[in-house]
């Protein structure tokens, strides 16, 4: 496969005036007619006309009204065009209900959509299918289906057809249509400057009850980003639509965005807690994009971090805002380490701005989208509130229309702050994840801290420069009194030092409070300062993340010594866990403790090779030890994660009922599930039935629960999945792989269906000692399933295949049975471009 470098960039040498397109639509065969204006583009170097085109069958073509017989491809349409503007017309006949790569226009449940970012527009007609081209859009519809949307604003619907218009210039990839049967969730929304908009959740008939939480997260977003960002809406109407059948979480589409169902759809029976937050950030996230992607997009795919580091941003400090700004660090900080950090020392670490691709769709990670979310915090955290919302509004006032790249950005920044960012600018071009080590020394009154940073190679790139970091540390008196407030020190040297004056003591350093970079600190803290820190420290992540040091610490002497859990952390978490003022969210996230394979990589960064079945053991000899341990305490956490009022998925409600789950879960220790089977029975909502099935899941009770369950639920999509994947995901190391044989097997397993799939294989790839069971079948069945999945679905097997990314962590039998499913894959015949690199890369 071909390899795409970001320095290869030219713009394409024509404009899209404007792109005028009618589809017949049916099944087998739709037609597509374009009407494409052209004229030169003044800037562009001389090129063939090149229209991109995929899987297409070409009708007929025109140009000015005159047949042509363009040469065609398998990626496109090349042809002979005039010196001046022209209008280029095609039909081409695709077959939506044969599209199983859910890439372009699909169908799923008899309804018609589409999914063009990055590059699925192609697979729709001929044309420049790149986010630097944006034309204005005219769309109709013909079909017999009741309800036909498109982009932008309505301009006639009749019977069996619909026509809309969107006026705002767009790239290819936010074109999106829809056409079935479907019903709306009405709603309204006046902007600060007056306009009414129209507002809809489409979904299918019978899901209406499943609407009013995303309407209401809707409007509360579009609000947010006018108080906040000072954005407002710029259509008439906006359009959010339910789909099942889905790569991703959501697409941010022109005013229609599309969902998959699992990212829009709630009720307090069939979601949990969790599920609400998560739609509640991913429809603020697709809203958001208006500006940060939509207004302002990308230049083209290296430039994703652009809109999505930024756009992720913002919708976490919405849901900061919202709920527990504390909370949604650590859990942000929790995913970036699960997810992001694996990534960035492994072989598929890349560069925030990636500089190569084989195929972009492999570049939707937790890098470009999480660690950019980082990158634009540091940013912040770097120039202060004030300066952060100067440099936005200039960005967009700026590049209003433009479709931008990381320079533009960066430029806004030094202009409205007069910074020097060039330095800043390796967050984006250097992977890896930087390490970073301080000293401490004291004298008359003087503190001082010496920093070092250095970041281990990644593939491609040996040698690393320092980096800019911004570290927030407070200072601790010996009495546990703040002496330092927080203050962020800029770290930019690899040996850099910072003095405190005027000191009384030596004080103890809160190191990058808030997780204020995307670092490693490799500190060996000693136990006793970790301890103190948990106990004093004003800075609430620091709190956690010293108790969370101290877990990991303790489990890896479990694994390697044989260690008891650490008594002296437990007696101190259990002092916190205990004091009432603060909130029960927060309790609940000090209650949990590392996961597996979060231990795997903590072990191998201290050159030991992570034993999962030891890991398996020590992580369930912790949890019956803090069970025990605490016993006492038990019924107080229950009884104050009691909530009375009716359910609401709100930051409280949701506190308590975490607490309540992970108190029930202690509580399954001791009573072997007795609790949890009163919990099951007794749920009035799907947080405190899935809390009470995990419990019954983990001790081993689950065969009724499990069955009256899938009885209670078994025609609701979203609710199975949680079924499917609960049970494998709990499942004990011994069990795990045959579950997943056995569900693989289940009438209502659906491999083309990617929340089904996911739900499955992706339970069992998150089953760390099930996974990398020792004999190799958990390998064995994830390649077994990626290999079929590739053949119809490469985007969602492609992804999926990173659960083998960490194999050179493990012994050498496991990195054998591993690297020998990665080549087996690479041999597939007919593998996809998607996963053909993805294997490549990951066998370096
Ligand atoms: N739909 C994906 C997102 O919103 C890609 N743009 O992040
Ligand atoms: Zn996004």
């Amino acid at each position: 496969p071909r390899t795409i470098y970001l320095q290869d960039y030219a713009p394409f040498g024509w404009q899209v005036q404007s792109a005028h397109l009618t589809f017949r639509l049916a099944p087998e065969a739709t037609r597509v007619v374009s009407r494409l204006h052209f004229a030169p583009n003044p800037g562009a170097p001389a090129q063939d006309f090149f229209l991109h085109g995929e899987e297409l069958t070409l009708i007929r073509a025109s140009i000015d009204g005159e047949e042509i017989t363009p040469e065609v491809t398998p990626e496109g349409l090349r042809c002979e065009v005039p010196s001046g503007p022209f209008l280029f017309e095609a039909e081409v006949e695709i077959a939506p209900a044969k599209n199983t790569a859910l890439e372009g226009l699909y169908m799923s449940n008899g309804m018609y959509c589409t999914q063009c970012e990055a590059e699925g527009f192609r697979k729709i007609t001929y044309y420049p299918d790149r986010p630097d081209v944006m034309a204005p859009f005219e769309v109709r519809i013909e079909s017999d289906l009741p309800v036909l949307l498109s982009n932008g604003d309505k301009v006639e619907i009749g019977e069996g057809f619909a026509e809309w218009h969107d006026p705002w210039p767009k790239p290819s990839y936010l074109f999106a249509l829809v056409a079935g049967e479907l019903v709306n969730h009405a709603g309204q929304f006046t902007t600060r400057g007056g306009r009414d908009v129209e507002l809809n959740v489409w979904v299918r008939p019978g899901d209406e009850h499943k609407c009013p939480f995303a309407m209401e997260s809707l409007k509360t977003s579009m609000r947010w980003d006018e108080d906040v960002y000072g954005r407002e809406y710029d259509l008439d109407i906006f359009n959010i639509v339910a789909v099942d059948d889905f790569n991703m979480g959501a697409m941010e589409n022109k005013g229609l965005n599309i969902f998959n169902s699992s990212a829009v759809l709630a009720s307090p029976d069939t979601s949990t807690d969790a599920d609400f937050e998560r739609i509640e950030a991913i429809i603020a996230h697709e809203y958001f994009h208006n500006w940060t992607g939509n207004r302002i997009t990308c230049r083209d795919w290296f430039q994703l971090c652009l809109k999505e580091g930024l756009t992720v941003f913002r919708d976490q400090s919405f849901t900061a805002d919202l709920r527990s700004a504390p909370v949604k660090r650590i859990s942000d900080v929790l995913m970036l380490r699960a997810r992001q950090f694996p990534e960035d020392q492994g072989p598929l670490a890349h560069p925030v701005r990636p500089e190569s691709f084989q195929e972009i769709n492999n570049f939707y990670t937790a890098t470009v989208y999480e660690k950019g979310a980082e990158v634009i915090g540091m940013l912040k955290r770097l120039v202060g509130d004030e300066d952060y919302f100067k440099a936005l509004d200039l960005y967009f006032e700026r590049h209003d229309g433009d479709a931008a790249t990381i320079e533009d950005w960066l430029a806004v920044f030094e202009d409205a702050t007069g910074r020097d960012l060039s330095q800043f600018k390796r967050w984006y071009s250097q992977a890896g994840t930087p390490r970073l080590r301080y000293e401490e020394s004291f004298a008359d009154g003087t503190y001082t801290l010496t920093f070092h940073q250095h970041t281990p190679p990644t593939p491609g790139q040996e040698e690393k420069a320092p980096q800019v970091i911004p570290v927030a540390v407070g200072l601790l008196g010996p009495n546990g009194d703040e002496v330092v407030e927080t203050r962020v020190l800029e770290v930019t040297e690899a040996e850099q030092s910072f003095s405190f004056e005027g000191l009384s003591a030596q004080p103890v350093p809160s190191v990058l409070r808030g997780f204020s970079a995307p670092v490693v600190l490799e500190n060996d803290i000693p136990r006793e300062t970790r301890l103190f820190l948990l106990a004093h420290d004003t800075d609430p992540f620091n709190r956690w993340e010293a108790s969370r040091s101290l877990a990991r610490e303790s489990l890896m002497a479990s694994v390697t010594e044989g260690a008891e859990p650490d008594g002296a952390w437990l007696d101190a978490l259990g002092q916190v866990l205990s004091e009432t003022g603060l909130e029960p969210a927060f309790r609940a996230l000090m209650l949990g403790v590392p996961a597996q394979a979060e231990l795997a990589r903590a072990l191998h960064e201290k050159g030991v090779t992570p034993d999962p079945e030891a890991i398996w053991t020590a992580s369930e000899r912790l949890a019956q030890t803090m069970a025990a341990r605490w016993e006492g305490m038990l019924p107080a956490l229950a009884e104050e994660a009691k909530v009375e009022a009716d359910y609401v998925p709100d930051a409280e409600q949701s506190g308590k009922r975490a607490l309540g789950s992970a108190v029930l879960a202690l509580q399954t220790r001791l009573d072997g599930g007795a609790a949890a089977l009163a919990a099951f029975d007794g749920a009035t909502n799907m947080t405190q039935q899935l809390a009470a099935l995990s419990c019954l899941v983990r001790a081993g009770r689950d065969k009724q629960a499990l069955e009256a369950f899938h009885a209670q639920w078994k025609n609701d999509k979203l609710v199975m999945n949680k079924w499917f994947g609960l049970q494998i995901a709990l499942a004990g190391p011994d069990v795990a792989v045959e579950r997943t044989e056995a569900l693989v097997k289940h009438p209502q397993f659906d491999a083309s269906n990617p929340n089904r799939f996911r739900a499955v294989l992706g339970a069992l790839a998150g089953n760390h000692a099930g996974f990398h069971r020792a004999d190799g079948h958990g390998y064995r069945l994830l390649a077994d399933h990626l290999i079929d999945l590739d053949s119809r679905n490469p985007q969602t097997a492609a992804r999926m295949a990173v659960a083998f990314q960490t194999w050179t962590r493990y012994d050498e039998g496991r990195q054998a049975l591993m690297k020998a499913e990665l080549e087996r894959i690479a041999a597939k015949p007919g593998l996809s471009r998607d996963m053909s690199e993805m294997v490549s890369r990951m066998l370096g």
